[in-house]
């Protein structure tokens, strides 16, 4: 594989295993350098915690920007999870223009983090879809949960769709313009869920067993996995259903703890299943 510098732009939650507490172990993990760019500096996340801090580092972004650039520093890759506003967005679509070496175009990836369970999370308002919108049409690769492919699309959420439902939805999806839809949590049924992959005109579908128990930074752990596999080697499929996997043994794992409710405990399998993941 060759060294790739990546750029991940998301925020701090010091406590809560989710954001940059997940994609900088795991894409380290998988051999790739992981610089940040932090959004902000939260406590905790937003999904449980009582009341938590969040300090704004949007004004530091430019310069940040700035020196980076005074510096000559190049990515190969960025990646994108949860931003604050649409401030923040106009300068990461900036960046995307930026820090190009010259030789290849750096593969440009965006997780609309913004929504689940067919809400925004807490503190964001209509103005984080109209930024989200923009910054998908800008990307490579975008790796939406329902709620959030709903919400960039202005389509209708549902709890209980069918194969159609989707079908339109990815359809919605392609106007974006990206080489590869990764449409996560999607399931036809109660006991299983999945991944839809759409890249071209093919696309495909793996469905795995569906945990009911809802954890938080589960979509994370997935985009960090999917983008670790994809960018040493593996295809969009068998990325999304590497993640997968991944996410479930996690999950599976987390709830031999019942008292570890505000995410997975992903660190302690880690390694090994990196070194699996890299052997075939
Ligand atoms: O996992 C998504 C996420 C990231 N960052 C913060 C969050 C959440 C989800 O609630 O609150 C701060």
């Amino acid at each position: 594989m060759n060294y790739i510098r990546l750029l991940t732009v998301q925020d701090i939650s010091c406590v809560g295993q989710c954001s940059l507490t997940v994609a900088q172990p795991i894409l380290s993990a998988f051999g790739i350098e992981t610089c940040i760019l932090p959004s902000a500096i939260l406590s905790t996340h937003t999904g449980g915690f009582k009341g938590p801090t969040c300090l704004d580092l949007t004004d530091e972004f430019e310069k940040i920007v700035a020196h980076w650039e005074k510096e000559k520093i190049t990515f190969n890759a960025y990646y994108t999870g949860y931003l604050l506003n649409e401030r923040q967005i106009n300068i990461v679509k900036d960046i995307f223009k930026k820090f190009n070496d010259g030789k290849n175009t750096p593969l440009k990836i965006v997780d609309p983090a913004m929504a689940d369970n067919g809400v925004l999370y807490k503190g964001f308002d209509n103005n984080i879809i109209k930024g989200m919108k923009s910054l998908c049409s800008d990307a490579d690769i975008i790796i939406p949960n329902l709620t959030e492919a709903c919400f960039i699309t202005d389509y209708e959420y549902k709890e209980k769709y069918n194969e159609e439902y989707i079908m339109n939805l990815i359809e919605k999806l392609k106007t974006f313009g990206t080489k590869i839809i990764i449409l996560t949590g999607i399931g036809y049924d109660e006991d299983t869920t999945g991944v839809v992959v759409a890249e071209k005109d093919e696309v495909k579908y793996y469905k795995h067993r569906k945990i009911s128990k809802i954890f938080h930074g589960t979509g994370d752990i997935y985009s960090a996995v999917f983008i670790g596999a994809y960018l040493c080697g593996k295809n969009a499929f068998d990325a999304a259903k590497a993640a997968a996997d991944y996410v479930l043994e996690c999950i599976e794992y987390t709830m031999k703890s019942p008292s570890h409710w505000y995410g997975v405990m992903f660190e302690p399998l880690l390694a090994d299943y990196i070194s699996r993941i890299k052997s075939n």
